[in-house]
């Protein structure tokens, strides 16, 4: 089993010594823990929740792991993804609470209320800071970069197992290490859960090549119905409620759709809209990075990252809110061009 106990290069600078044990001491002193993700946890989410369960087990800490609406994906082939849970274990008790990934605590568990002290450990710069200690970093490419950084100072042994979740997030919230979020720590980082054991075909079979047919079908619908408005600077498309119906719902979707748009020439801003039910309407933002398109979720109660956001809004009139939307992203454009 591998340790990592030289700091690759570019990790001091992101490693608060002082952070780090203040968080470690309260698992440390924990009675048990409840890990929580976000609803319709991506790759990123579930590989920090496989990942804080072996660096738990370790710790020798009784915990639980949850996070609503887990899609249907190949994720389901990593070890102890069986664990995971759609809701808090009533059984456990927990003295202390940590969030992964999660932007905001509506993004938790409907209708839950945190029970305990909690640790926030997130990578999107619109974190509120809603628990009782937090490490934001937006530095970072993927929370499971963060636990990477937080493994690596605890001493925790890298199994493979740990190794092949924390490359399983570092893969998918870097595009396949293509976004603009990829520089040579996280390929170092990479070649270090590699040398560890993480499996590169497993991880990219779970993240590239596990799609229902559906999702295939959901793809193209978005590729042959999109529109180019703004001199081809905005590329969007939408996916009706009559589409999902036929193609068995939004657990199909693949994670990252929104790329495909964001992927057209001379597109600034991809925009995905999803006709969920009568009265949700969610949106997926992808930017070039002249647009922080965090900025545009954050105003309609989203959130995210500067070139990758999202939104979820109750409606009354789907079109109305979603041209709403459209003409924001327009102004932005605009003032920005
Ligand atoms: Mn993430």
């Amino acid at each position: 089993m591998a340790y990592f106990p030289n700091p690759l290069p570019g990790t001091a600078a992101l490693t608060d010594a002082v952070l780090f044990d203040q968080l470690l001491e309260q698992i440390r002193t924990a009675r048990a823990v409840q890990v929580v993700g976000h609803v319709r946890p991506d790759g990123d989410c579930i590989g920090a929740l496989l990942a804080m369960h072996h660096l738990l087990d370790f710790m020798g800490k009784p915990h639980a792991l949850a996070a609503e609406k887990i899609p249907l994906s190949g994720y389901s082939a990593m070890t102890d993804f069986s664990l995971l849970r759609e809701s808090a274990d009533p059984a456990l008790n927990p003295d202390l609470v940590i969030f992964v990934d999660t932007a905001s605590f509506v993004r938790t568990l409907t209708g839950w209320q945190c029970p305990a002290p909690s640790i926030v450990i997130d990578h999107h710069g619109t974190n509120p800071r809603f628990g009782t200690w937090n490490w934001i970093e937006p530095r970072c490419s993927a929370t499971c970069e963060m636990l990477f950084l937080l493994c690596a100072h605890a001493r925790i042994p890298f199994t493979a197992d740990l190794a092949d979740a924390l490359l399983v997030g570092l893969t998918t919230d870097t595009g396949g290490f293509r976004f603009s979020n990829t520089g040579p720590l996280q390929h170092h980082i990479a070649a270090e859960l590699i040398a560890a054991g993480a499996s590169v075909p497993n991880v990219s079979r779970m993240a590239y090549a596990s799609c229902a047919p559906e999702g295939i079908r959901l793809t193209g619908h978005v590729m042959h119905s999109m529109e180019l408005l703004a001199d081809g600077q905005l590329a969007w498309a939408e996916i009706l409620q009559p589409v999902y119906a036929a193609c068995g719902g939004e657990a199909n979707a693949p994670e990252n759709l929104a790329d495909t748009l964001r992927s057209v020439r001379g597109v600034r801003v991809g925009l995905l809209f999803h006709e969920i039910d009568a009265t949700t309407l969610r949106a997926n933002f992808r930017s070039d990075g002249s647009i922080d398109v965090s900025r545009i979720a954050q105003e309609f109660g989203g959130g995210g990252h500067p070139a990758a956001s999202g939104l979820t809004l109750t409606t009354q009139d789907y079109t109305a809110d979603r041209d709403r939307v459209l003409n924001r992203v327009l102004a932005e454009l605009n003032a920005n061009s």
